[in-house]
């Protein structure tokens, strides 16, 4: 067995690769999105589909990240034409712009979930000094177990002081005197990350430091080093991986741990005889407040002729709603337009992250009201309602008889509503998870997972993360590895748009467990059905949640490495991002890396234009961490690189298991 297998140095995918594809006219795999893309294709309706093709052929330089514009002296872009290009102006190499570039993005990444975790940090406080009215603690467990989790003090104290100390804490996390690394990273991972973070000095002191950090490392005239650049990224990273872990805490406390629910999706579920609302973004603190608005205005929406109101989810703001609500999603992210074409879309109300400024004009060609509600993300020309928590749930009200308003005005002419809907098992919250292997192993519920990777029955674990992205068929990816996977007895968990990929395709049902899964996955996933008291099926894939939820698998590892005595490079468990295209997607993969997992991309982020580079994180990573990147965009081998580096992992902890049972020694600590 090689030390491990992967893409080689140097062995960079082809540019060429990825053009093919874009003339692919199979541009989504998902009969609902078809539907609606011929729709958009007779009514000449132009949708993210068409700009993609519009932007062909997209700037090679930009592709492969050797354009640097960090300076007005720029743009530089490398090429080996002569020896006074194979410079920029300053002298920096193609390594230099590069990892510069992709450190940019994975701060980009990280402020984008640290500012979510910070929003509900701020709404925890507001709920634990009174200030808030609509807003209150929906889970104390939770609140108890974080705060113990993170080193604060339960005994005797009300709900409410300790929500107050755990967002205090939450918020030194963004800002504080002193160089202490997070708190919430270091309370939430092995013994052996701590000191690998420690000993290499990237356990960043505050989310906002790390960020200020790499974006003045990355200025003109400071690091040129690519090896100190990427190491310094990962730091970041780690405070994405903090905020991330904030924000999933802490929803939970104030919305609730999602539990098992069922519901369904794709665009099948918006219904024309109601007023249809669809909450897009990622926030919860608006979304969950939508719902509630609609309840109170159903009566309203009754004498407007409608049935009532149903609230769906687009992106991860849907997520989050169909984690703890069970309300059906919608779409994942390429699926955002399409959702209006169907043209009984009454409102599509918007928080942050992943909206894309088409909507508004594509509204406008509709009868859908199109509303902004965040400071930070306005669109032009949008009914825009500035959401503050003092007072949500009016404000949410007026949103939703918006929506009324625009159920009444609707074109018949324009309705074509899709058929295409999934049944959906979601809400696997890690504690969700824990409670369902507790029901073969009550002491040691983990253990139910990591004897059947040992025994063989399963290969190890996947998780699914991150979006779409149109430079390939939308869902393809996922939907193919997944399969793959399945059928090789791989565990599978989700979340974010991957998650809303598998939703739409039916694969979170038992459905799909008895088309996909082998022998060894089924028998494992029906032993845990019948010990569980769900009163319905499990899934082939489970549902985690949004992309801040990725914590949640995390946790998951971190568990199986504490049950298996081992640090997180030695567990078999991978992520996959088969179709990433945000900042934030690049942000965790990089943290995964760090955290020692083999991390699967499918769409290379732009740094092919440094072979050095490439070798970092494909080859030196692993080296360093015991994590690294697999880039690969055909999904079949894709899954073969996945299913490598699981059995590899099983195959070395089996190897150290044996040598120390025989020598009486205690497990290597190596990978
Ligand atoms: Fe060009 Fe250097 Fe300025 Fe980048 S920092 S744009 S490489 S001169
Ligand atoms: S919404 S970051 S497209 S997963 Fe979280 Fe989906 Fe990716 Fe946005």
């Amino acid at each position: 067995m090689p030390r491990f297998r992967g893409i080689k140095v140097g062995e960079i995918r082809d540019q060429a690769t990825q053009r093919q594809k874009i003339v692919d006219p199979k541009r989504t795999v998902d009969p609902a999105c078809m539907e609606a893309l011929c729709v958009a294709q007779e009514t000449g309706t132009l949708t993210a589909f068409d700009r993609f093709a519009a932007q062909q052929p997209q700037c090679g330089f930009g592709l492969t990240g050797i354009c640097c514009r960090i300076c007005v002296q720029g743009p530089c872009r490398i090429t080996a034409k002569s020896d006074a290009n194979k410079k920029g102006v300053c002298g920096a190499s193609d390594y230099t712009i590069v990892g510069r570039n992709v450190a940019r993005m994975i701060a980009g990444g990280a402020a984008c979930h640290s500012e979510h975790g910070h929003h509900i940090a701020k709404t925890l406080l507001h709920i634990a000094e009174g200030k808030v009215k609509d807003y209150t603690i929906t889970d104390t467990a939770k609140l108890r177990a974080v705060a113990e989790t993170v080193g604060i003090d339960t005994t005797g104290r009300s709900d409410n002081e300790i929500a107050k100390s755990v967002a205090l804490a939450a918020l030194e996390d963004y800002h504080k005197v002193g160089d202490t690394p997070c708190t919430w990273l270091m309370s939430t991972i092995t013994p052996g990350r701590r000191a690998k973070f420690t000993h290499c000095d990237i356990a960043p002191s505050t989310i906002d430091r790390a960020i200020v950090q790499i974006m003045t490392q990355t200025a003109m005239g400071m690091d040129a080093d690519p090896v100190n650049i990427i190491f310094g990224a990962l730091r970041t990273a780690l405070a994405d991986y903090t905020g991330m872990h904030i924000a999933t805490d802490l929803s939970d406390i104030v919305f609730g741990t999602p539990r098992p629910v069922v519901t369904e999706a794709n665009l099948g579920v918006l219904d024309p005889e109601y007023v249809n609302i669809a909450t897009h973004g990622h926030n919860p603190t608006l979304s969950e407040m939508v719902v509630q608005a609609a309840r109170a205005l159903e009566p309203e929406a009754k004498r407007a002729q409608a049935k009532g109101i149903k609230v769906v989810g687009i992106c991860c703001t849907g997520n989050e709603l169909l984690m703890r609500k069970g309300v059906a999603l919608a779409g994942n992210q390429a699926t955002q337009e399409l959702a209006i074409m169907t043209g009984v879309l009454d409102a599509m109300i918007v928080d942050i992250q992943c909206i894309m400024p088409g909507l508004k004009p594509l509204s406008e060609c509709f009868h859908t009201r199109f509303i902004t509600t965040s400071e930070q993300a306005k669109i032009p020309a949008s009914y825009h309602f500035d959401f503050r928590e003092e007072n949500a749930l009016e404000i949410a009200k007026d949103m939703v008889r918006l929506a009324i308003e625009g159920y009444k005005s609707r074109d018949q002419s324009k309705i074509k509503v899709s058929k295409h809907k999934s049944r959906v098992v979601a809400g696997w919250s890690f504690e969700a998870m824990k409670d369902l292997f507790a029901g073969l192993n009550p002491d040691r519920p983990v253990k139910v997972l990591t004897d059947a990777i040992v025994e063989g029955k399963i290969r190890g674990v996947c998780l699914f993360a991150g979006c779409n992205n149109l430079r390939i068929p939308q869902d393809e990816s996922h939907l193919t590895i997944a399969k793959t996977l399945a059928a090789n007895d791989v565990f599978m968990l989700a979340t974010g748009c991957a998650a809303g990929a598998f939703a739409k395709a039916g694969l979170m049902s038992s459905a799909a467990v008895d088309a996909y899964a082998g022998e060894g996955l089924k028998s494992f996933l029906k032993d845990l059905e019948a010990k569980a008291d769900l009163g319905h099926e499990l899934p082939l894939i489970f549902h985690m949640g949004s992309c801040v939820d990725n914590v949640r698998a995390f946790d998951l590892c971190v568990a199986m490495a504490l049950e298996l005595g081992v640090d997180i490079p030695k567990v078999p468990f991978a992520a996959s991002a088969p179709e990433d295209m945000h900042e934030k997607a690049v942000s965790i993969g990089s943290w995964c890396v760090a955290m020692g997992l083999p991390v699967h991309v499918g769409v290379v982020p732009p740094i092919e234009g440094s072979e050095l580079i490439y070798g970092l994180v494909t080859q030196i990573a692993h080296d360093v961490y015991g994590g690294h990147f697999m880039f690969e965009q055909d999904p079949k081998r894709a899954a073969e690189l996945i299913i490598e580096a699981l059995d590899y992992r099983t195959w070395k902890l089996g190897v150290h298991r044996y040598a120390s049972k025989k020598y009486e020694t205690t497990l290597a600590v190596n990978w």
